[in-house]
């Protein structure tokens, strides 16, 4: 696909094909997020967008195209519109914080926003408040600034490898990063506005619609006491800069711990409301099975369900990849990437003989309970040949990750112990 026709498609409702790139492109200088984004000029952008052909996702149906978004390097593109960009997994083992040109990017509906003036923008807090509040971006930059390093994942990260296969976006393991957040806490702003008797939830609502008008705007609420919980933060920044504008620039939630779907992106309505939510996004979309395991029989349904919540436990090899050669007669070292819904990792193990046994990996530097941990551990092949290596985690509630995919109808939360194919040469 040609970039310029990706753009179009995505950009339809906008201006004219070419003023619409350019203004995103000027939008993005502007707000000092990109500023090498900003002198990179249309034949540039085309061209690194052009490099890298396509990627096959390892399940049926996963040729994806590669394809470069104002301030995103060329990522796995599921749909361009709205835009849903997925990072190539090669990128976790870069670091333990993911870049913000290779964080993933999801939306709903078509209808995002592309130029936003930070000057007029302006965040309402409304509903059961004694005050109702109307701030601008620097008003909320002046609340002071709290940091948390944070995993941010798509409820359906993984849905692609759910078998049977279910509906919704087919992502492999890409649809989730982890990000330093720079923000003010939402009990914060909530004190200030002033919670009336009687709250019962906070609703988010951003800049975002539907294409046509007639969809279910996208919403979401959390509980009163889990929005004043002080974790729960609205944030301008990621990694140290703007967030990008397709990750919810110039305002966004951030829900430690808790699957994206809570994350609501370019925020401008958040109202404290008597009663639970009951749109389509809270009541129908993002609902789990309502029992331990959030699982039913593989293509079964579900009885009773509950909104998703926090992360399931998780774990990947980063430093190997499905496919890759190692060293049968000398050690190389394994590392990858764990986390959990905020109990904290306490342990992450990795075997290579089936799950027979299993190695305690060493973990890396803390960044608290909701980033991700690095873990390593040294390996030594006991012979040359075909070698499946495993890795799982646990955390410090004892929750740990099952060997075959849990499943339910939506393709949520999977944590299934990894298999990572190598060859010892
Ligand atoms: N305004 C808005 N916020 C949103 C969404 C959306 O469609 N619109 N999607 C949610 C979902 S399901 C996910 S997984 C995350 C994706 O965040 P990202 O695009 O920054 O990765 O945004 C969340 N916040
Ligand atoms: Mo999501």
């Amino acid at each position: 696909m040609i970039p310029g026709a990706m753009m179009s498609k995505h950009f339809k409702n906008q201006d004219a094909i070419v003023g619409s790139r350019r203004k995103f492109l000027q939008m993005a200088g502007a707000v000092g997020a990109g500023s090498a984004l900003g002198a990179l000029s249309l034949d540039a952008l085309a061209a690194t967008a052009g490099s890298p052909a396509t990627v096959d996702l390892p399940f049926a149906n996963g040729l994806r195209q590669m394809a470069t978004f104002p301030q995103k390097r060329p990522l796995i593109l599921l749909t361009s519109r709205p835009p849903q960009l997925e990072t190539p997994f090669k990128v976790f083992n870069d670091g333990i914080f993911t870049p913000n040109d290779a964080f993933f990017v999801r939306y709903h509906w078509s209808g995002i926003p592309t130029n936003i003036d930070p000057k007029t923008y302006r965040l309402n807090i409304k509903g059961k408040v004694n005050s109702p509040l109307t701030l601008s971006l620097d008003e909320i930059k002046s609340m002071g600034a709290a940091e948390i390093a944070a995993v941010h994942q798509c409820s359906g990260n993984s849905r692609g490898f759910s078998n049977p296969r279910v509906n919704g976006g087919e992502s492999a393991n890409g649809a989730m990063g982890n990000a330093i957040w720079t923000g003010v806490p939402l009990k914060k702003i909530l004190e200030k506005a002033g919670v009336q008797a009687g709250a019962v939830q906070v609703t988010f609502n951003g800049l975002d619609h539907p294409p046509v008008g007639d969809g279910p705007d996208f919403i979401k609420a959390l509980d009163l006491d889990h929005a004043m919980d002080g974790e729960v933060m609205l944030a301008w920044a990621m990694n140290g800069a703007d967030l990008p504008m397709l990750n919810g620039y110039p305002l966004r939630l951030i829900v430690p711990g808790y699957y994206g779907t809570y994350w609501v992106k370019h925020l401008s309505d958040i109202e404290v409301v008597d009663k639970t939510l009951d749109n389509f996004w809270m009541a129908k979309a993002y609902r789990i099975p309502d029992n331990e395991c959030a699982c039913v029989a593989p293509g079964g349904k579900m009885e009773k369900s509950r909104p998703i919540g926090r992360f399931s436990i998780r774990s990947f090899i980063t430093s190997v990849l499905d496919g890759d050669k190692i060293p049968a007669a000398r050690s190389t070292l394994l590392r990858g990437i764990a986390f959990d819904g905020g109990y904290g990792v306490t342990g992450v193990e990795v075997s290579a003989d089936g799950g027979r046994t299993w190695h305690q990996a060493k973990l890396g530097k803390d960044h608290g309970k909701y980033s991700f941990r690095e873990w390593t551990l040294p390996f030594k092949p006991a012979k040359k040949g075909a070698l499946e290596l495993k890795v799982r985690a646990v955390n410090r509630i004892g929750q740990s990750q099952p060997m075959e995919g849990l499943w339910n109808p939506s393709g949520y939360m999977r944590n299934a112990v990894e298999i990572t194919r190598v060859t010892a040469i």
